[in-house]
């Protein structure tokens, strides 16, 4: 369901269509991630600051409905939604047209992204792991979508997420902030609440488990929790009803035909979501398409690399890229001087064109600089 081949082939042609792309695809074995290409070149072409977000969460939990709703898209045109096995989402989808809103006075291009659901059979956990942070990484508003209530592995999961943000982009409650995390929102669907209210729910799922005995599985519990803990205000939690008891067929119907109650819902979560919304910095700068693009291809390489991401291995592929760009540029000057030369001359020249590739690489570089001087 959704855009066929027809519609794909067009979205390949140009930008401007209204069309889903992937981005990211499976390798052969599911187990890595690459890039697709077509997805990309349209992000590339986007020259104000970007800001993503991306619907996460279990298999079959109606991520790629909610996305259409959130869009106004039917599920013709929109994401893949369906029932049947065939019809799930792999890898990591783009709506084809950004939605452009003004944040603070400045235009800024908002991709929504798909992704492939958690738990599937035939995959491996780091694969999930490996789709969840990349979505992590690369959103702003991460919308965590749960069918029912939150369990042990959604915080896990979360800490994980929390973990990667912290280490590598910056420390989150220190001065040195690189990288902005997501900002989180737990969509709670279903209506199963009981009276309680998501947010208390949320806060009391994130509590720590009382361990007198010191037992060490419930001390990693509460570990985790703790590292959740620094995502405070940046959490936000919403619930949902069901569009309609007959979840085969919520494809064929109109607004109408929906509970009202959903559709009210629906469309306070549109704007809740849209006033979360910032872009993405990175290193304090936001980041056009282009700048995107090359974050997601770094980002890609370095959770394909470990079975578990190590974060420092993240920050050492980040820098490596600007490294490796740094010293083509001075390679290029130095290949410019024309032989012989006198030392003093030679040594004139080296120090320029040191010079300005540290300039480079200080303006870009990611944490620490003694990786200059031991390369
Ligand atoms: N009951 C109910 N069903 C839903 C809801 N949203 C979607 N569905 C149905 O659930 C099925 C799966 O929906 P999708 O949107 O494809 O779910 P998904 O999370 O994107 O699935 P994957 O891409 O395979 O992970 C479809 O039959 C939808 O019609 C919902 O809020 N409630
Ligand atoms: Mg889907």
């Amino acid at each position: 369901m959704g855009c066929g081949s027809d519609c794909v082939d067009a979205c390949r042609s140009g930008w401007g269509i209204r069309c889903r792309f992937p981005i990211v695809e499976p390798d052969y074995g599911h187990t890595k991630l690459r890039l697709s290409k077509e997805g990309l070149e349209a992000i590339q072409r986007i020259n104000t600051p970007i800001a993503a977000v991306s619907v996460i969460g279990p298999y079959r939990s109606g991520k790629s409905f909610l996305l259409n709703q959130l869009l106004s898209l039917s599920c013709n045109k929109g994401f893949g939604v369906g029932h049947m096995r065939d019809t799930k989402t792999k890898g990591i989808w783009v709506w084809g047209t950004p939605v452009e809103i003004d944040v603070d006075g400045s235009k800024v291009s908002v991709l929504y992204l798909d992704t492939e659901g958690f738990e599937s059979i035939g995959k491996s956990n780091v694969y999930d792991d490996r789709i969840f942070a990349l979505a992590a990484v690369l959103s702003s508003v991460l919308v965590y979508n749960l069918p029912e209530t939150i369990r042990e592995a959604d915080i896990s999961r979360l800490s994980f997420a929390v973990e990667l943000a912290e280490e590598f982009y910056g420390r989150v409650k220190g001065q040195d902030v690189a990288f902005e995390p997501a900002k989180l929102l737990w969509l709670i669907q279903r209506d199963f609440l009981q009276g309680k209210s998501v947010q208390q729910m949320v806060d009391e799922a994130l509590q720590r488990v009382p361990n007198s005995n010191g037992d060490k599985y419930i001390d990693e519990v509460n570990q985790i929790r703790d590292s959740l803990a620094v995502m405070g205000d940046n959490s936000t939690a919403f619930s949902m009803p069901q569009p309609h008891l007959q979840r085969t067929k919520l494809c064929d119907m109109e607004d109408q035909e929906l509970d009202p109650l959903y559709v009210e819902r629906r469309d306070a979560l549109k704007q809740l979501v849209a006033s979360m919304i910032k872009p993405k910095l990175v290193q304090g700068r936001t980041l056009n398409g282009k700048e995107f693009v090359s974050f997601l291809g770094q980002i890609l390489e370095a959770l394909n690399k470990g079975e578990i991401p190590s974060t420092g291995s993240l920050v050492e592929v980040f820098n490596k890229g600007i490294l490796e760009r740094c010293l083509t540029l001075y390679t290029e000057k130095m290949e410019r001087v024309s032989l012989p030369v006198s030392v003093d001359k030679l040594q004139q020249v080296h120090d320029l064109a040191e010079d300005e590739a540290r300039k480079l690489f200080d303006k870009q570089h990611f944490g620490l600089q003694k990786l200059w001087f031991s390369q």
